[in-house]
């Protein structure tokens, strides 16, 4: 049976979701036109009036925001309400450049936490379950979200944040964690650990898992669901707009319903701004119809998905997006070719091996290099290590087209991930 956080939303039919969203769309393009200074500079320039917005048809009219705008703005410029009315920031884990920071009014944060009490529901979260949420406190989103949405729907909450991984894994046993929040690559590491301190997954009362803020393959989740015994869903969001609970995965588990109540989605090509009809892949863009101290209009994410409005099992009409295969700035160009860790992620997992891996990406007279360096399952003979290796680099090149030099190296001697993992090292980065 499917629960809901908010039925009649989540099942909401397209004409009253659409009326909805046309009437919070108007209201919003005036709030940002009248207190948004920036944003009002670049409507003028692009020749829209708030009363050119009648409905979410005329969604094209408006100009795109980027990251870059928000940079430009750092900090306040694009701040819709007085700070006196304003009660908390967030902000990306960025190491470059300046941060983006989002503000919060009382009402944002409760939208907030209302996205995400949904995406909890939607596992199978109730007043009854155990949540333990080790995504990262503090100006990361992903701890305050989900620790808000797990106190709204009543679950006992376990305010873990990341790391100490030995002692997550001692209160998931003592207090009988039932739902884990983290991102996929610390769920992996949470369930390796488990397994090298003796114990199994009888031994643990996990039922479901909510990871995101990260791209994983439907490989990983096979691996994680299996380590952890556990349903792995999905969670998608960003800090611009709120933080996890964008949108978010039902029992269906194809595909994350995008709560439209408050984000309009739209695809777009990345290159020439075009609206492409729904099922095409391309840059996601969101407007925020409810927020008030951070709204952003047509907001470039620069994720690639798809949208589909496809009937879904769970009852729920929210329009669903496919997970993100990364950002348009993760994709690799080797050699000419487009490259996106996540399918090399699925030959690895496919064949055998543990989601521990390294991509390295160089330049050598002039010629990209791609180096994947990946853990030895348990149990492979070292002596046949050159044959595996170049079964693995075959299997890779079929994905790809382009061959990589695969390198076993010794179990555990790839750093574990607390958050967001790093796989990928590019050093021609270095040499431009
Ligand atoms: O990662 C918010 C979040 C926290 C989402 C916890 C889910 C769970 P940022 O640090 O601003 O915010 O990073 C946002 O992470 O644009 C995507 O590229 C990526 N991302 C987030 N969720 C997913 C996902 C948080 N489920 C950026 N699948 C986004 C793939 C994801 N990529």
């Amino acid at each position: 049976m499917e629960n809901y956080w908010n039925k009649e939303i989540e099942c909401m039919s397209r004409e009253d979701m659409k009326k909805l969203q046309d009437e919070r769309l108007v209201q919003q393009v005036k709030h940002v036109y009248e207190n948004v200074p920036y944003y009002r500079d670049l409507m003028d320039k692009k020749g829209v009036k708030p009363e050119d917005i009648r409905s979410t048809d005329d969604l094209y009219k408006l100009p795109f925001l980027s990251k870059a705008d928000l940079r430009d703005a750092y900090p306040y410029g694009l701040l819709a309400k007085p700070l006196s009315e304003c009660v908390r920031i967030q902000s990306t884990s960025g190491t470059t450049g300046k941060r983006v920071v989002a503000f919060y009014t009382q009402n944002d944060i409760d939208i907030w936490e209302d996205c995400c009490a949904r995406a909890i529901v939607a596992a199978g979260g109730t007043n009854e379950d155990v949540c333990q949420v080790c995504y990262g406190y503090g100006l990361f989103t992903g701890g305050p979200g989900l620790n808000g949405g797990s106190h709204k729907v009543g679950c006992l909450t376990l305010p873990m944040s990341s790391g100490n991984t030995e002692r997550q894994i001692q209160f998931m046993l003592d207090l009988g964690s039932t739902i884990l929040c983290c991102t996929p690559s610390y769920a992996a590491y949470i369930g390796e650990t488990l397994h090298d301190m003796g114990y199994t997954t009888d031994d643990i009362k996990l039922k479901a898992g909510i990871f995101g803020a990260e791209p994983w393959t439907e490989e990983m989740r096979r691996s994680i669901e299996r380590s952890l015994g556990i349903k792995a869903y999905d969670i998608y969001g960003l800090t611009e707009t709120s933080g996890p609970g964008v949108s978010f995965e039902c029992s269906e588990q194809t595909g994350m319903h995008i709560n439209e109540d408050h984000f309009i989605p739209e695809i777009i090509d990345p290159e020439t701004g075009e609206v492409l009809p729904e099922g095409a892949v391309g840059e996601l863009v969101f407007t925020s119809i409810t927020k008030e101290a951070f709204p952003l209009l047509r907001y470039r994410t620069r994720d690639l998905c798809r949208l589909s409005r496809e009937k879904c099992s769970c009852g729920r009409t929210l329009i669903k997006m496919t997970k993100p295969m990364g950002r348009s700035d993760d994709m690799l160009i080797i050699r000419g070719v487009n490259v996106f860790p996540s399918q090399i992620e699925t030959v690895l997992i496919d064949q055998g091996y543990t989601p521990n891996y390294l991509i390295e990406v160089d330049r050598v007279n002039n010629t990209d290099t791609l180096d994947i360096s990946v853990e030895m399952k348990p149990g492979q003979i070292p002596e046949q290590t050159a044959d595996h290796e170049k079964a693995l680099a075959a299997a890779i090149k079929t994905m790809l087209g382009i061959s990589p030099k695969v390198h076993l190296v010794s179990p555990k001697s790839i750093t574990r991930s607390e958050g967001k993992a790093v796989r990928v090292i590019d050093r021609r980065k270095l040499h431009d």
